[in-house]
């Protein structure tokens, strides 16, 4: 059985077409349909009860409860079913594709996503700043946590999984990307992405506001926490001030016991900096991983360097450009640096 988990909020108007709709795509399956509704004003739970006579529907009022990813958790806790399909009351998520997050589960995937960012998939009529903030919040929760990193879009509100996936598994209702919290936290080894069409809203209004970027972004700094990413973030950040004190101390004793010219001694200085980085990171800030041969990790470390000082000299122009004092400057600069240079580092030297 197929249980099919609708949260909604004010969506009175869209139910029927969607019930009709989902009915028709599984007509030869056995599914349920469970509405968690947040005793929306506009009493969309009322008309789900009333529709419940003509579809196998559950509807769950929560009276003292609001949030669309505490909504899915009492879903799953409500469904029957061996696998679960999450989505959006609005019409946006179209029933027809339904059937073929079933049949990809059934092959095999453990989650199946419908995507709106694989070849196929996309997104009608959204403005070009709409766009460019889901792709920008997608892009930074890729790079922010490698787990992900192979998932075009880990975000969509939209999605099929087996009842094992989440089933004991201590979901944070917090948010509204239900489905990262799933990626990062649920059992699985298979994901696939079934490519759609994110259409219009059918009718009434958007509950998504600007508040949700900072979530979003809050919600990420929790999943790095779980993940141990943030712990990598404070060692690689100790290794980098220990570097510090090699580049300074090897450079003295260069220029005052060897007497070495000033000019030249800061080379093999940062040199003997990037080594001392290197080994430290790689035995204790990444040694859980070490997919790459030595070689490669320590060309890429040196990669990572590279392009660190570089961005690290560009926003220092650019900002000295713009009239900005040269120490605050050059320390946005090193931030930014910073950034890269783990980034790079997690994805690619130790990816
Ligand atoms: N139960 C419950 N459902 C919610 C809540 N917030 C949103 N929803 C539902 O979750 C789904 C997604 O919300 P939308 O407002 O459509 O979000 P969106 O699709 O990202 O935004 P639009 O493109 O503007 O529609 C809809 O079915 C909403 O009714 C909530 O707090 N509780
Ligand atoms: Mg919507």
């Amino acid at each position: 059985m197929i249980s099919i988990i609708v949260p909604t909020y004010n969506e009175r108007e869209n139910l029927e077409e969607l019930f009709e709709r989902i009915a028709k795509a599984l007509e030869r399956k056995e599914f349920e349909i469970i509405v968690v509704d947040d005793d929306s004003p506009d009493r969309t739970w009322e008309k789900a009860e009333e529709l419940a006579k003509e579809y196998p529907m559950k509807v769950i009022r929560r009276t003292n409860e609001r949030g669309l990813s505490s909504a899915v958790i009492r879903g799953f806790e409500e469904a029957r079913g061996e696998i679960f399909v999450v989505m959006d009351a609005d019409l946006q998520h179209p029933p027809e594709v339904i059937p073929e997050l079933i049949k990809a589960i059934e092959n095999g995937a453990d989650i199946a996503i419908a995507s709106r960012y694989v070849r196929g998939g996309k997104v009608e009529n959204w403005y070009w700043w709409r766009k460019l903030i889901s792709r920008g919040a997608i892009m930074i929760g890729r790079v922010a946590l490698p787990k992900i990193r192979g998932i075009r879009d880990p975000v969509s509100g939209f999605f099929a999984l087996k009842r094992k996936v989440v089933e004991g598994v201590e979901l944070n209702p917090v948010g509204f990307k239900i489905l990262l919290e799933i990626l990062i936290k649920g059992r699985y080894s298979k994901v696939v992405e079934i490519p759609f069409t994110f259409g219009l809203r059918s009718s009434g209004e958007s509950k998504l506001s600007n508040k949700q970027i900072l979530n979003y972004l809050r919600h990420l700094y929790r999943l790095m926490k779980w993940e141990g990413e943030i712990d990598r973030l404070v060692k690689f950040s100790i290794v980098g001030l220990s570097g510090i004190v090699v580049n300074e101390g090897s450079l003295l004793g260069f220029v005052e016991f060897l007497g070495w010219d000033k000019r030249i001694a800061v080379i093999p200085a940062t040199e003997l900096s990037i080594l001392n980085n290197f080994i430290w990171n790689d035995l204790w800030t990444f040694k859980d991983i070490k997919k790459k041969p030595i070689h490669l990790r320590l060309l890429n470390f040196h990669l990572a360097a590279l392009t660190g000082a570089l961005v690290q000299w560009s926003i220092y122009l650019i900002l000295l450009y713009l009239g900005v004092n040269y120490l605050i400057a050059n320390l946005f600069g090193i931030g930014f640096s910073f950034v890269v240079r783990f980034l790079f580092n997690r994805n690619i030297t130790w990816g």
